[in-house]
């Protein structure tokens, strides 16, 4: 909101200092100063000198942003994959820079250079081939290497050897939540559809479908470190994308189709947490926090809890109108804490017959008899 007023307080500033100018123009007319509206000598000089303020301008704000904002990037990547990904933006980004450091300072330059002088007339040029061939060959060049070695990390992160031995994993979408379901002892997802969707079975498996029988879902993600993780992804409404920016692992999930991303996470979040960067990252945030509570405080407002961190699951396709809370904590485990977490977990099959077990109070599953009471209102209602 401050921002916003800054914002809005230096437009109308700028407003006024323009509106300023006109009435010192107005006050001039009739004096012997030019107030024809041909640029002078003078005028395209200043201008010409304005072209290299702008450009210190732009080197100055790309250093300072680069010292002020490069501690919030993310740091360490947390799976096998990471470091290609990292290598690969980096990359990016330091041709960009190149580029764009040498071409500022040739567009400013030449604007200064050829500024309009009196009794000067430009210079008919129609083409160079020359000078064409080498403004497209060495783009192209570089682009075409940028490219292959895109794809050459595209097809290393996306294959999964079929073979290999992977704990699979469905990551659930919906608005706007995420739930988790394992495979189980055979490691392979029973079949699913929306259609099967009913009370407990909220991700639409299959349970007649022997595969899916010791299938478990979750709303927190457990996962071994140092195994390959296939996932799986679905989703129930809309278009959503499961975003593990800690793993560098992004893929959309789609209604109607299944797609997939593997990767091996390389840290536990318990190692991950006393990585000296994320130790301080921490130890900044909840000082921030302190100081916010003694604020609350003072104010009669409960504190702020102390942050500690954990890997996301987070939704990455404005999906609707909580969008921005979409979330499901991750959490990376020795393959023995992974082991043990997830051996005592109830099989949907076991969560499905116990909420159907009939209630104790009345006969029957009075959950059932109710809805065709409310059926056959609505049918009487739609009568009428
Ligand atoms: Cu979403």
């Amino acid at each position: 909101m401050t921002s916003l007023l800054v914002i809005i307080v230096l437009v109308l500033l700028a407003v006024a200092l323009w509106q300023l100018t006109k009435i010192f123009d107005l006050t001039q007319v009739g004096s012997n100063s030019d107030s024809s509206q041909v640029a002078t000598d003078n005028d395209n000089n200043v201008q010409g000198y304005l072209m290299f303020g702008f450009l210190a301008f732009i080197y100055i704000f790309t250093i300072y942003g680069l010292f002020k904002w490069s501690p919030l990037v993310l740091h360490t990547p947390a799976s096998e994959h990471g470091a290609l990904v990292d290598n690969l933006m980096n990359i990016t980004w330091v041709l960009i820079f190149i580029v764009q450091a040498i071409t500022q300072v040739l567009l400013h330059y030449f604007a200064f250079k050829y500024r309009g002088k009196k009794d000067q007339k430009a210079l008919y040029f129609a083409d160079n081939n020359k000078l064409e061939a080498i403004w497209s060959v060495i783009p192209a060049v570089v682009l075409a290497g940028l490219i292959l070695y895109g794809l050459y990390a595209w097809t290393n992160i996306m294959f999964v050897d079929e073979e290999e031995d992977t704990v699979v994993i469905e990551l659930y979408a919906q608005q706007f939540n995420w739930k988790a379901r394992y495979s189980g002892n055979d490691n392979v997802l029973g079949k699913a559809n929306v259609r099967f969707i009913e009370g407990a079975n909220s991700v639409g498996v299959d349970l007649s479908d022997p595969y899916s029988q010791d299938d478990i879902v979750v709303t927190e993600l457990h996962i071994p470190k140092g195994k390959k993780v296939h996932f799986k992804m679905r989703s129930q409404d809309v278009l959503h994308s499961a975003y593990m920016p800690h793993f560098r692992a992004q893929m959309n999930c789609v209604p109607g189709m299944v797609t997939e991303f593997a990767f091996t996470p390389i840290y536990t979040t318990a190692e991950y947490r006393e990585l000296p960067f994320m130790v301080e990252k921490v130890a900044k945030i909840n000082t921030l926090r302190a100081k916010k509570s003694t604020e609350l405080v003072a104010k009669g407002e409960t504190a702020l809890d102390p942050y500690t961190f954990d890997y996301l699951l987070l939704c990455n396709k404005i999906c609707g109108a909580s969008h921005y809370n979409m979330q499901m904590k991750i959490i990376v485990d020795t393959p023995e804490d992974y082991k043990k977490w997830l051996s005592d977990k109830a099989t949907l099959v076991q969560e499905v017959k116990t909420a159907n077990a009939p209630a104790p109070v009345e006969g029957g599953t009075g959950k059932d008899s109710t809805s065709t009471k409310d059926t056959a209102a609505v049918a009487k209602i739609a009568m009428k």
